[in-house]
């Protein structure tokens, strides 16, 4: 008799459950109204959660402190030699204490899962305007391609307030393309292009570094990130065109001249032999 009460009053519970993924939903989309989630950056979305998480743990963390200590008082031994007795606890205590608890955590975890996969596809959706720079790692080094004939370096050059999209790829080995400050990590591999994003909202500089173990120089394998001002940005990129253009032109005319040795000496053979 009493089994089976105990039993129906689980299986209502149970029958309960898919309340919590709904409920979490729910109050996920409230928030994400309240804070216009959707004009966060990929960062500032990542610092929220993290932030969120850590309230979380601390604020459950310290609930379960109290109750720990609260029964580490209440039921500590006050005689010599005593001996405990397990009190019996009626069939909704057990459920309180066991049911009511992982509902809470099911709740929250939900909850958190929800705000990650919002995350995640927030971190994956590449705006439609974000400029294109090519990256390509090699032992031991960070190239940046800008697609206009400039390319730097171990180090990289961003204009502020616009989103920016690396297409990476590796010459040799598996690298990984790590933006700190942005919280973006991606691994570079060769044959195959992968990709991050990353939104720059303030003026400065930040590191770049490898992230998978690449080699003895794996270490030394970081470069820097340097957010400018749109119009700072622009007179860099117009002097680096300007010294891209002199070397290619400067290469065009070794090669010429390379040809032209090549020339004279093959012309001097012929006519040695003739002679
Ligand atoms: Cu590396």
């Amino acid at each position: 008799m009493k089994i089976k009460s105990l039993s129906y009053k689980a299986l209502g519970a149970l029958l309960a459950l898919p309340l919590i993924p709904t409920l979490a939903y729910a109050f996920q989309m409230e928030i994400a109204t309240k804070n216009n989630y959707e004009g966060l950056t990929p960062q500032a979305h990542w610092n929220e959660m993290w932030s969120e998480v850590m309230w979380d743990i601390t604020i459950i963390g310290a609930i379960y402190f109290a109750i720990a200590l609260f029964f580490l008082f209440r039921y500590r031994r006050t005689e010599h030699n005593q001996v405990g007795k397990s009190p019996k606890l009626s069939a909704q205590a057990i459920i309180g204490w066991v049911v009511l608890p992982c509902m809470l955590f099911l709740g929250d975890d939900l909850f958190l899962f929800v705000k990650a996969f919002d995350l995640h596809n927030q971190m994956r959706e590449v705006p439609a305007h974000a400029q294109t720079i090519k990256v390509t790692a090699s032992m031991w080094n960070w190239n940046y391609d800008y697609g206009n004939g400039v390319d730097t370096d171990n180090e990289l050059r961003v204009p502020v307030g616009k989103p920016v999209v690396f297409r990476m790829t590796s010459d040799d080995v598996i690298h990984s393309h790590y933006l700190n400050g942005y919280h973006v990590t991606e691994d570079v591999m060769p044959g195959r292009v992968t990709w991050e994003w990353i939104m720059p909202v303030k003026v400065g500089e930040s590191v770049i570094t490898c992230r998978e173990y690449c080699g003895a120089n794996h270490s030394r394998m970081y470069g820097k990130l340097i957010v400018m001002k749109q119009a700072n940005y622009d007179a860099w990129m117009v002097s680096a065109l300007a010294d891209a253009k002199a070397e290619s032109g400067h290469r065009i005319a070794s090669t010429t001249v390379g040809k032209a040795i090549k020339n004279i000496a093959a012309s001097k053979i012929n006519k040695g032999q003739e002679g």
